[in-house]
């Protein structure tokens, strides 16, 4: 039997594909509006969203002043989860209050 030429140049340049993907990420948007109260929107990312009370002000201020702000970024199930608690919330105290979903 001849022997076997030696494999040279042989080497894997690409880089391995990750077998484990990272989630794709989602943020929750919340909107602005005339007849929310800013108490009841601070409460809601209290309670929704887990923010601590001053931060809850700040992005309930950011909301009010610029007409949106980013509530946190979640896999796409809790995202919508989040954003059905929050419209459930506001039909169930009388606001208007929406929210959305936006990718990235
Ligand atoms: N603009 C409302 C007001 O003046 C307060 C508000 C803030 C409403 C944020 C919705 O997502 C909101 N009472």
């Amino acid at each position: 039997m001849p022997r076997e030429k030696p494999q040279t140049g042989g080497e894997v340049l690409e880089k391995p594909k990750e077998k484990t993907k990272r989630p794709e990420m989602f943020k929750v948007v919340l909107l602005n509006d005339d007849y929310t109260t800013m108490e009841f929107v601070v409460l809601v990312l209290q309670q929704v969203f887990n923010k601590p009370e001053p931060e809850a002000y700040r992005i309930m201020m950011k909301v009010h002043v610029e007409g949106r702000g980013v509530c946190g970024a979640y896999t796409y199930e809790i995202a919508e989860t989040k954003v059905s608690t929050v419209h459930e919330m506001a039909e169930e105290n009388g606001f208007p209050l929406r929210a959305t979903i936006e990718e990235g």
